[in-house]
């Protein structure tokens, strides 16, 4: 038997999880916790901001697969923080955060730095619990790993109370570690029933989503895709699970999709939906989207099954289980008209005018450091990753999709890089995404990582002002920066190390080599703010209406 106070129950129980480093910020309501971890075996990264933290959390767990962990104080600690537990929401990213909080007797009494942690946290999380006594942390903190880990994951937040921190327990016996769950089964007669479907389709196409990144099942996608002979389409999420040189595979679909991933879309008779949510980036206006397809619909997450498009057959079941049914379910097929088609369309509709540049740019990151995590921002430099980034493997490509969060990028980055020191992280950003978390450049000076952020630097919101220019008369407003800071030196304040492409007499050389160096690194790509991530389609409109670029210079 051992007496701990709550504050050392958490942090043995984090130790046991299997916890190895967490990330975040210390304040009043939170020392108890902070003085455990002192004296634990946890490594502990002090963010500069608690969006930051949770934003590394979120790398590690994006990256590894296992539960990233986030810690802040009561009041501005956690406020702060809600933006990364939303965005870990949006995207299904195991996360379990810690809030410190007022004493009990204080709750409800407007004291110093209290803020109804729960209450603003429950839309956007699995679960938000207070810890009332220090011997429920013996079942909150492992139930907090397995709800956040299993089925469709997402962020579980402990509202930890200062007193319980201190209050003492003595522990008789330590709980299992919480695990994820195993994914549920198919059931066999939905699984023959929509290997039925597949055997009568002619022109089948799989849209496989995040939910198949999670699950690891990208090399089972393949199989079944070449066992089908059916093309592949991917959502911004579902990046990375087959590789793009693959000849199925037909990469990011929707709104910036290559026009003939939409074409075939259009043309399937048949979806197989593996774990995505008709997102309306993929799908554009819903009722126009693969007007004669049918739909089976798998997913792990039962409320996703018929949300916005009625599938002839649901299948509530893992990825990796489902698609080892239909293997087994589903004769092998030749389709060869269908392949056809599908590099007819490859043929004729392939990427517009503009595509050279940011194509170039990302193979070249890709050749000098292919053993890269590659994490982005939000705005153009995100969707030309999207499109010409060559991901080639699962949790390869960290990205801000649901929630789609200015600020993600350099904190992703850095949360994979020191989850994986063996692996160096690149952070394709923006200059308007990276100054909304440009403080954790100090965090990375301070540690040294291995992260190289490529910032695209138009001087501006381009995304906005993309649509602007499109939709909105060529108004731009509140888009173009007047002054912008001194990039190389901003980074060299904190600490690391810049190269500014602008007036480089070989700017490849330049780039290959700034990202082989090992340790922290900014690389200035300067992009003029006319540049436009084609094609497009206009928010709320139809895939089938892709914007092409010539519309903009007519
Ligand atoms: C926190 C947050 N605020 C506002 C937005 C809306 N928004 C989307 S893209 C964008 C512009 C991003 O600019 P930058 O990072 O420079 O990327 P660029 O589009 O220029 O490549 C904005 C303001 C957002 N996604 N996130
Ligand atoms: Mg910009």
């Amino acid at each position: 038997m051992e007496t701990l106070n709550g504050a050392q129950i958490a942090c043995r129980l984090l130790e046991r999880q299997g916890v190895t480093l967490l990330f975040g910020i210390p304040g009043g309501a939170i020392l108890p916790f902070y003085d455990a971890l002192s004296q634990s075996k946890l490594r502990h990264v002090l963010a500069r901001h608690e969006q930051g933290a949770g934003f590394m959390a979120q790398g590690l767990a994006r990256a590894t697969g296992r539960a990233g962990v986030a810690v802040a104080t009561s009041g501005p600690g956690i406020a702060n923080l809600l933006t990364a537990i939303a965005d870990a929401k949006a995207d299904s990213v195991p996360l379990v955060c810690f809030s410190g909080q007022v004493p009990q007797a204080l709750l409800g009494t407007d004291a110093f730095q209290e803020i109804a942690a729960l209450d603003l946290a429950r839309p956007i999380t699995k679960a938000a619990w207070m810890a009332r006594k220090p011997e429920d942390l013996l079942r909150l903190i492992p139930d907090a790993f397995r709800l956040a880990l299993s089925g469709r994951p997402g962020p579980v937040l402990i509202d930890f109370p200062k007193d319980v921190q201190l209050a003492t327990f003595a522990v008789e016996a330590w709980p299992e570690p919480g695990r994820a769950e195993a994914p549920p089964a198919p059931d066999s007669r939905r699984v023959a029933q929509a290997a039925e479907l597949l055997a009568a389709a002619g022109r089948p196409l799989l849209y496989l989503g995040g939910g198949v990144t999670q699950a690891g099942a990208g090399g089972l996608a393949l199989r079944l895709a070449e066992h089908l002979d059916a093309p592949i389409a991917q959502t911004l999420m579902g990046l990375g699970a087959v590789p793009p040189s693959h000849p199925l595979a037909l990469g990011l679909m929707g709104m910036h999709a290559q026009p003939s991933t939409n074409l075939a879309l259009e043309e399937a008779d048949l979806l197989l939906v593996l774990g995505a949510r008709f997102d309306d980036r993929a799908t554009g206006k819903l009722a126009e989207f693969c007007p004669s397809a049918r739909v089976i619909h798998v997913d792990i997450d039962p409320r996703e099954l018929g949300k916005l498009r009625r599938p002839e057959v649901s299948i509530h079941a893992g990825a990796a289980e489902a698609i080892e049914a239909l293997l087994r379910a589903c004769p092998p097929q030749a389709r060869p008209a269908w392949r056809a088609r599908v590099a007819e369309l490859r043929g004729r509709h392939g990427w517009p005018d503009g595509h050279q540049a940011p194509a170039a740019l990302f193979q070249a990151c890709a050749a000098a450091l292919p053993q890269a995590v590659v994490s982005s921002d939000v705005g153009q430099h995100q969707m030309w990753a999207a499109q010409h980034y060559p991901f080639d493997r699962e949790r390869q490509w960290l990205t801000s999709g649901g929630l789609g969060t200015m600020g993600f990028g350099l904190p992703a980055a850095l949360g994979a890089a020191l989850a994986d020191p063996s692996r160096p992280a690149l952070c394709i950003s923006g200059d308007g995404s990276l100054l909304m978390n440009v403080q954790e450049l100090a965090t990375l000076g301070e540690c040294g990582a291995w992260v190289k952020v490529l910032l695209l630097d138009n001087r501006s919101l381009g995304l906005v002002h993309q649509q602007q220019d499109l939709f909105y008369g060529g108004r731009r407003y509140a888009s173009v920066y007047d002054a912008g800071p001194d990039w190389p030196a901003l980074a060299r304040a904190f600490g690391v190390a810049a190269v500014d492409l602008e007036g480089q007499a070989d700017p490849a050389a330049a780039l290959a080599a700034a990202l082989r160096s090992p340790g922290p690194g900014l690389i200035r790509v300067p992009i003029s703010d006319q540049a436009k991530v084609w094609p497009m389609v206009a928010p709320g409109g139809s895939n089938r209406a892709m914007l092409m670029g010539t519309e903009a210079k007519a």
